[in-house]
């Protein structure tokens, strides 16, 4: 069908924004007039134009009496731009289809209502699982105010994250270390507890051209991260953010305080930070995504507390072994299987030559 294939064609252009419109959904347009595509565009960057005004502006003849693709509802408030609801009213736009409905209260139908009733033909709900997929973060952000929480692992076919010895790097292949520094440039924070900086002393950087580094949170309870640390001294690459609670060391927290760096006390859950209360203030501060990258006692904590929306596993063709070697959840566990966290939605794909799993948890 004609119609779907121009709807593939606007998700695609949607998805050149990752990594650039956050809080903002990505949002891609293309308009049709007599069989002829005359115009596309996408929403590009955050406070910039939307998709629709974009897709117009690219348009080299008169695009009324046309057809208008859009991933997302066309908006019908006063934001950072005027509707452009009432821009397609203007341009005298004839039928617009749309993948999803904008879940932004301030919008919410009222887009499609507003259309309809000045004599547009709207057709909405065309590829709308791929249109709500794209926008999972949006989606879940605009209306909880709270960070899309993606927890990812890479283990060897024995659920291994390290060698008895600790070494860990690297379990998985290139494309899939490639995939994943994709995802830091797509996701606003990346989140890691205090023993991987210890241990690994990571940059949690996206190592790709043209790409945007998410602010790193690190979860130390009682601030025993070490001052040298790569991620403190190199604040020029990307911000970072500790976490932790009333247990943490004074004098720490004055010299971190003094280096700039930004500390967040949390109430205490069980002596460690409360992930739930971290997720509402990083939220407020309009962080809308999070990579979650360990280690195995967060992970465990994130998942009892239900902060996780989606998971992501690499599995490498290796087999480590070893009692003592990491996995990739630890903490207390869960003592009896009816209590399992439970992955919905669950899919598999090679990416180079691991295995990818990724899957959505119950919430
Ligand atoms: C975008 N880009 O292409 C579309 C959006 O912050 P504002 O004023 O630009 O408005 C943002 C809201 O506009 C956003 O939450 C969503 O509801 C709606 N649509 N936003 O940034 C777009 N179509
Ligand atoms: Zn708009």
């Amino acid at each position: 069908m004609l119609d779907e294939l121009y709807m593939r064609m606007a998700l695609d252009l949607a998805k050149k924004g990752k990594g650039w419109t956050a809080p903002n959904p990505l949002v891609g347009a293309v308009i049709v007039k007599a069989g002829r595509i005359i115009g596309q565009g996408y929403h590009e960057k955050y406070g910039q134009p939307h998709a629709e005004v974009n897709a117009i502006a690219s348009a080299k003849e008169d695009v009324s009496g046309a057809t208008l693709y859009v991933t997302l509802e066309p908006c019908s408030h006063f934001g950072k731009t005027p509707p452009c609801s009432d821009l397609l009213i203007d341009k005298k736009i004839k039928r617009v289809v749309v993948g999803t409905l904008d879940p932004n209260p301030l919008v919410a139908g009222k887009g499609i209502e507003r259309l309809r009733k000045n004599g547009i033909e709207v057709v909405s709900g065309l590829l709308e699982e791929e249109s709500q997929r794209l926008n999972e973060i949006f989606i879940k952000y605009i209306v909880t105010k709270e960070p899309f929480v993606v927890m990812k692992n890479a283990m060897s076919l024995d659920g291994k994250i390290a060698t008895v010895t600790g070494e860990s790097q690297w379990i998985s292949g290139e494309k899939a270390r490639k995939q994943v520094h994709c995802l830091r440039h797509e996701l606003s924070g990346i989140m890691v507890g205090v023993e991987t900086v210890i241990k690994d002393d990571p940059q949690l950087t996206a190592r790709i051209p043209n790409s945007n580094n998410p602010i790193r949170i690190v979860v130390d309870s009682q601030l025993r991260i070490p001052i040298a640390s790569t991620i403190l001294t190199d604040q020029d690459k990307a911000k970072t953010i500790i976490a932790t609670t009333k247990r943490a060391d004074r004098e720490k927290l004055a010299t971190l305080k003094q280096m700039g760096i930004e500390v967040i006390m949390t109430k205490e859950k069980s002596g460690r930070v409360n992930l739930r209360e971290l997720m509402r203030t990083l939220g407020a501060m309009g962080i809308d995504s999070i990579l979650l990258e360990g280690g195995a006692t967060l992970n465990f904590s994130a998942l009892e507390e239900n902060i996780v929306d989606k998971i992501q596993t690499y599995i490498a063709p290796k087999i480590i072994g070893g009692k003592n070697a990491k996995t990739a959840v630890e903490g207390a566990g869960i003592l009896s299987l009816k209590n399992a966290f439970q992955i919905n939605r669950l899919t598999a794909v090679m990416v180079g030559e691991d295995l990818f799993l990724e899957g959505y948890m119950d919430k």
